[in-house]
């Protein structure tokens, strides 16, 4: 897609720009102070970018469990993008400050002598052309790689299990986490390791490309290394020898997500006609920058609803576990959000509307709206795969007094699974540390979204009014809302001051008056029949 800019605003009105570098693409939104999107333009890494040959932003290795993106393309994708920019015409003298975010766990290892390289970019060539022997490791792992088995292990054996360090970092360890990651180019690739001066998130790699140098990992994205003390937001001491020698000087210290690291370099000035005092606000994870995007406040959940469901929640005394992800927050530096992921999500309904309502989404709908809350007592599990939260398989149904039962009726087995699978979100979220409060708002989005039924059955479990919103783009968006607030954060505003003027999401559902009652009475007897399949051998 080519730059689109909208404006309308005044010629010289300040902008903010938000940037995002997700795994398939780089973006980049401006905003006015009004809030108003301005400009959007992207860069697409496997089409636009060709010669580094990814698919989908990455390479999957031989293994199939390495998975890795050229860090070289990220600073290309920079470069044109910027070229974009200036093309399109968009005055960037008027960017008062930038933020971003990175697909988060991903890690950029800067070779020895990179940060004199960085502090002397020369206007005239490209960042692509001028970083090229700057990084010691060529191809940087991502999120989607699961090659550290072994190093997650022995990282869970120094704390002194999964809970432990679950309850240090926020989560248990897991192989895309950045720390067993950085644990596994040690002990696998020694010499490259000690020659890395630095080790960036993707998130704070992106930040010191603005920068001229090395950008602190911001506390939000931090969390998700397994080597933050998620509570004092410094680095683990336990964690940090586990994973590799001489660690904390590699990382930097770490710098709350609303920090103004400093302006842009010069480069950005001469090259592309930024202000010099354009502030560079720390760049974040991408997850948080959406909980920005969507404005998600205390007691709020953000519901995202596609191949696997993923939910967003604002919690204020974490309880982290062996399920699930808690992070600091990204707006409130005292807070704390959790993410849950879902691997049954859209696919099992579209299973269930084949075999119980001929493939109708409209015939679905009717058996929720011609079913009771609480269906007659009936209840199901439908993990049609290996599902993640929690680690459970199979399809499991029960009738009111507990039997197990191997089929229910089309409309009572479309409620039961979701029911089943909104109860299960609701559970597990209240088991990370999430309470349901006066004013707590339900955020809903992707595909399943716009089915009036399910969002109301959404409402009736979580006992609250369920709203929609388009997340497309709320990385972006929240970098955007970031690098406003970054510039008044210290004097004390609020993030919720600054982008009190976005526009509002739209209500769709609001809970029936026996669903607190009905769902309250489920919530306990989900988790009994829960526990019960786990301890059940597996198929
Ligand atoms: C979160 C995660 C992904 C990436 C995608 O833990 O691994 O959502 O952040 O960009």
């Amino acid at each position: 897609m080519s730059g689109r800019t909208m404006a309308a605003a005044a010629p010289d009105s300040p902008l903010y720009l938000g940037f995002d570098f997700s795994t398939q693409q780089l973006k980049v939104v401006a905003i006015d102070g009004n809030l108003n999107v301005v400009h959007q333009d992207n860069v697409q890494f496997d089409s636009e970018l060709p010669e580094f040959r990814t698919q989908g932003g990455v390479h999957i290795h031989t293994d199939r469990l390495t998975v890795t993106s050229p860090v070289l393309m990220w600073v290309k994708a920079l470069d044109l993008l910027l070229d974009k920019m200036k093309g399109a015409g968009l005055d960037l003298s008027r960017v008062r400050a930038l933020s971003g975010s990175g697909q988060q766990h991903g890690s950029v290892f800067w070779r020895t002598g990179a940060s004199e390289t960085l502090k002397q970019l020369h206007p005239d060539q490209d960042l692509h052309q001028l970083l090229q022997d700057s990084f010691s490791v060529a191809d940087c792992p991502v999120w989607m790689d699961s090659s550290s088995r072994q190093q997650c292990e022995e990282l869970q054996a120094a704390a002194g299990g999964a809970v432990v360090l679950a309850h240090i970092t926020g989560s248990r360890a897991y192989e895309r986490f950045t720390g067993n990651q950085i644990a596994k180019l040690h002990q696998s690739r020694a010499d490259e390791y000690q020659n890395s001066e630095r080790i960036s998130l993707v998130s704070s790699f992106a930040a010191s490309l603005f920068l001229g140098g090395y950008a602190a990992i911001d506390y939000s994205d931090g969390s998700g290394m397994n080597l933050l003390d998620i509570r004092t937001r410094t680095w683990s001491e336990i964690c940090l020898e586990a994973c590799a020698p001489d660690l904390e000087r590699r990382l930097g210290t770490p710098q709350p997500s609303t920090s103004v690291l400093g302006s842009v370099s010069s480069y950005f000035v001469h090259r592309y006609g930024f202000s010099e005092s354009c502030s560079v606000v720390a760049f974040t994870g991408d997850n948080p920058a959406s909980l920005a995007g969507m404005r998600l406040q205390p007691g709020d959940i953000a519901v995202s609803l596609g191949t696997s469901d993923t939910l967003f929640l604002w919690v204020q005394q974490p309880r982290p576990a062996l399920e699930g992800h808690v992070f600091c927050n990204p707006v409130e530096q005292r807070e704390f959000m959790a993410l849950l992921c879902f691997k049954n999500g859209s696919l099992t309904r579209e299973r269930i509307r084949n075999e119980n309502t001929g493939g109708s989404w409209e015939l679905f709908s009717a058996a929720l709206r011609e079913t009771p809350l609480g269906n007659n007592g009936n209840i199901g599990f439908y993990f049609d795969s290996m599902e993640i939260t929690p680690p459970a398989v199979g399809v499991h149904r029960f009738d009111r007094e507990d039997n197990r039962v191997s089929c229910l009726g089309p409309g009572a087995e479309v409620r039961a699974l979701v029911e089943g699978q909104f109860v299960s979100r609701r559970l597990h979220a209240e088991r990370l540390g999430y309470s349901i409060i006066p004013g707590t708002r339900v955020l809903a989005t992707g595909g399943a979204s716009c089915n009036k039924e399910i969002l109301q059955v959404l409402s009736d479990v979580f006992n609250a009014p369920v709203y929609t919103m388009d997340l497309s783009g709320s990385a972006c968006l929240g970098s955007a809302y970031r690098a406003l607030h970054g510039l008044v954060a210290e004097s004390g505003v609020s993030f919720f001051d600054v982008v009190k003027k976005a526009p509002e999401p739209k209500l769709v559902a609001t809970p029936h008056p026996t669903a607190q009652q009905v769902y309250q009475q489920m919530l306990q007897r989900y988790a009994r029949l829960e526990e019960s399949i786990l301890q059940e051998p597996r198929p």
